[in-house]
């Protein structure tokens, strides 16, 4: 029988994915579950077929400049892929793929109770009855703002950001976008397009982002953007923090300037800008977007499913585009 792959696996996976990788390669586990440093990526790398990574392993032009030969295939665990570099995997030769689609509902989900918990201050809400001061309130505590009848504008209108206007047109919410291109009708579903970020966030009472992070969105929310809000509009990011600029955010949510953040994902997390902590109209998550059983199973499978294709002398079925 023929020996089975060699696989880096950098990370720890749901039950039925570590089966699989256990069923069907020679894997080669990081014991510790903590990112591992460049150095011993490289060294895990030494005579392996593949890798199997996440968002925490930075593949950089050192990186793709210092990869063993023998590794063919390369696999993130996640849609986004701002934390490799294309034009030197493209010169490396090496196919590297990532997990789109399957986690689309889950991430919308997550925009969503960002909307929810942002408008409805559920941090204060929660920290209220754990602190046992429920008894205090008076009718006019707590009050937030409803979405029925207000503007969401979504900035990069792909598979997340229509999920999320599918959800929150259930909620009575009008949908305004901003994309590269306007969708054809059957996917803008009545959503407005904007040729301009510009022209969005002057209508967006509340805004949700989901463009990916590139140098061209970096620090898309920054002072002169918020600016453009309506005031008092509440803000979601489900993508990327790069997108953020975190102390002009901080600054208009400590005025009022902007009402309220819900974020799941921050610039250089896990740290977290402890400007947003001691904010009471934040809501704020781990980067849990994709965290579900079902996602996370999902995508481990495609991860898997990618590198095998590869192994096998095929294209990955979702390659990342290298140019
Ligand atoms: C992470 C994500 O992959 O898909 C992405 O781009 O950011 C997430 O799904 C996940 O948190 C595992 O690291």
């Amino acid at each position: 029988m023929p020996s089975k792959p060699i696989l880096v696996v950098t990370r720890h996976f749901t039950d039925a994915v570590e089966a699989r990788i256990a069923r069907d390669f020679e894997p080669r586990r990081n014991p510790s579950d903590k990112p591992l440093s460049a150095d011993e990526l490289i060294a895990a790398a030494e005579g392996a077929d593949a890798l199997f990574i996440s968002p925490a392993d930075k593949l950089d032009a050192t990186f793709f400049s210092r990869v063993p030969k023998s590794v063919k295939a390369i696999a993130t665990f996640s849609v986004g892929y701002d934390h490799v570099d294309l034009a030197a995997a493209k010169v490396s030769g090496i196919p590297v793929s990532n997990t789109p689609g399957v986690l689309t509902d889950a991430t919308a989900d997550v925009a969503m109770l960002l909307l929810l918990g942002a408008s409805r201050r559920a941090y204060e809400a929660q920290q209220l009855v754990r602190s046992g001061q429920w008894a205090k309130t008076k009718p006019a505590d707590l009050l937030g703002s409803q979405l029925g009848g207000r503007v969401l504008g979504i900035y990069g209108m792909g598979r997340i950001g229509q999920a999320l206007a599918h959800r929150a047109r259930a909620f009575g919410m009008t949908i305004h976008y901003n994309n590269r291109r306007p969708l054809p009708d059957d996917e803008a579903q009545g959503a407005i397009f904007h040729e301009t970020p510009e022209s969005l966030l002057r209508v967006s009472n509340f805004l949700s982002i989901h463009a990916p992070s590139s140098a061209e969105t970096k620090h898309f929310l920054n002072r002169e953007t918020i600016g453009l809000l309506p005031p008092g509009a509440i803000v979601v990011n489900t993508a990327r923090g790069a997108l953020v600029h975190d102390e002009d955010l901080i600054a208009a949510l400590r005025s009022g300037r902007v009402a309220a953040a819900g974020l799941d994902v921050f610039e250089g997390e896990p740290q977290v800008n402890p400007g947003y902590l001691d904010l009471p109209n934040t809501y704020l998550l781990p980067h849990i977007g994709s965290a579900t059983v079902e996602t996370r199973t999902a995508m481990g499978m495609l991860a898997l499913d990618n590198i095998q294709a590869v192994l096998d002398g095929k294209s990955a079925l979702t390659p990342i585009p290298l140019g």
